[in-house]
């Protein structure tokens, strides 16, 4: 199905020698799209779609990259830090921006990219609020223009076995939280998604509790891994990835990495989470990428690239036990 074609990929060889491994040649052109097994799952109108299982490669089509609206120029691509490495090929722009979740838009992934083309990213706000003592509102591009931003190449797991690797370009979540200056009584991080009921997901499909929201417990918000992204492969967010801002939780799995963000609230409580009040069967407030935890419909021991479609081992926190472990005494799954 679908030809190979092998493309040495230009940007891999105008890197740094140091980058080699994690920028090795890789064979773009298995250019996989999958389908949405609802129907064979008997899933109707209605019912919860993520996870609607580990999902296939169809037929084949391709797509070049939508190149991103000119932003601010100067700030990307940001340098690359050395300290996340990861020991497999990036995934090539092209597949995983033709692949995603984003059901504000619809819950096709290979149609994300088309219905988001035209989203309004600007002027965008970012409010951060709750048990802070100095609430703010920022503008998306004053944090661009003012935030230490670095490209990072992290791995992303989806709950629903696929998996990528892509280089984010974004700051630390931590270091707009040191911004506001958590109260004591903070324990919580709590984040809340663009919220535009003439979004074509959001007005097809009313059951969901829109807007999309997530939380995080303050000590995993405050971690070294958790980045802000307003990029992604050297240039702007395009719209599918989640423009301007959204979150990226590299040890958990993907439906923790909300998009458009535009509402971060520090709280005392855990605060409820889009899929878990769904689904909490299925989906954890925690979602701690854990090969020895299978989801209750599938398998969580082995994951599929989007790019060459090979079936490879999951990993505990994904891969980054080293920095994560620590967070988690009683392991991926049992949270303390
Ligand atoms: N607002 C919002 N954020 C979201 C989602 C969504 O539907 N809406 N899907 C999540 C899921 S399930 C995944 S796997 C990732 C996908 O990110 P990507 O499309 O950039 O690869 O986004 C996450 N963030
Ligand atoms: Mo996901």
């Amino acid at each position: 199905m679908g030809r190979r074609r092998s493309v040495v990929r230009v940007r891999a060889l105008s890197r740094a020698g140091w980058e080699i491994p994690e920028q090795s040649v890789t064979p773009e052109g298995v250019f996989l799209r999958r389908r949405e097994l609802l129907a064979a799952l008997g899933y109707g109108a209605g019912a919860l779609l993520l996870g609607c299982g580990p999902d296939r490669p169809a037929a084949s089509a391709r797509a070049a990259a939508t190149p991103p609206p000119s932003e601010l120029p100067g700030r990307y691509p940001a340098p690359r830090s050395r300290r996340y490495r990861v020991d497999r090929a990036i995934t090539p722009e092209a597949i995983a921006g033709r692949y995603n979740n984003f059901y504000e838009f619809t819950t096709d992934k290979e149609r994300v990219h088309e219905l988001a083309a035209g989203m309004r990213t600007r002027p965008w706000q970012v409010e951060v609020t709750g048990l802070v003592h100095r609430p703010r509102t920022f503008d998306v591009d004053e944090l661009v223009r003012r935030m230490p931003l670095e490209e990072r190449v992290y791995r992303f797991r989806c709950v629903e076995a696929w998996a990528m690797v892509v280089p984010w370009t974004g700051f630390p979540l931590r270091a707009l939280l040191e911004e506001v200056q958590p109260t004591r009584a903070a324990r919580y991080v709590r984040f809340v998604s663009i919220h535009d009921p003439e979004l074509p997901g959001v007005a097809s499909q009313p059951w969901y509790p829109w807007p999309y929201f997530e939380g995080l417990r303050l000590d995993e918000a405050t971690n070294e891994l958790s980045l802000l992204a307003t990029g992604i492969y050297g240039h702007p967010l395009p719209p599918q990835h989640g423009a301007p801002l959204r979150l990226v939780v590299p040890w958990k799995y993907g439906f923790k990495s909300l998009k458009s963000l535009v509402r971060i609230e520090l709280v005392a409580e855990r605060p409820p989470t889009f899929w878990n009040r769904l689904q909490p069967r299925e989906y954890g407030f925690y979602a701690n990428v854990d090969p020895h935890t299978p989801h209750p419909r599938w398998s969580q021991a082995s994951e599929r690239r989007i790019d060459t479609g090979a079936r490879v081992p999951t990993q505990v926190y994904n891969g980054y036990g080293a920095f994560v472990a620590d967070l988690y005494p009683r392991g991926p799954s049992n949270p303390a």
